[in-house]
């Protein structure tokens, strides 16, 4: 099975020229990588998941200390929904998979999602 070369998207082309000397050089270009896309893991309010609960997993899987794992758990009481962190895809992913499983582990619906940032 034939694999595909890498593809370089973010190399500009070299650009050749000739010395004093007339021999043909290629001018150095500087690679450019683009920084990674960034995913929000955002808490959706319930009525159901003690607002314990959701404190502790603040501070858990998001390393908020106590106070401001409160202010995130009561801005998300009172508008339905908060942005919890920001990450890279898979870490982002991961703390999903982290609170649903300790949310259903403990019996609560408590819900999260990732999404882009844009
Ligand atoms: N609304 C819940 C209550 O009154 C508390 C809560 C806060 C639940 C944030 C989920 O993501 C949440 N017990």
């Amino acid at each position: 099975m034939a694999t595909k070369p890498p593809s370089r998207p973010n190399v500009p082309p070299a650009k050749p020229s000739r010395d004093e000397g007339g021999s043909v050089v290629l001018e150095r270009r500087t690679l450019r990588t683009e920084p990674p896309r960034m995913y929000q893991v955002v808490m959706l309010n319930d009525d159901y998941t003690p607002m314990e609960f959701v404190v502790v997993v603040l501070q858990e899987f998001f390393n908020k200390d106590r106070e401001a794992a409160t202010q995130i758990m009561l801005k998300i009481h009172l508008d339905g929904k908060g942005v919890c962190g920001v990450f890279t895809r898979d870490v982002a992913a991961t703390k999903v998979e982290q609170v649903l499983d300790a949310a259903h582990r403990a019996g609560h619906p408590l819900q999260c999602v990732c999404e882009p940032v844009e």
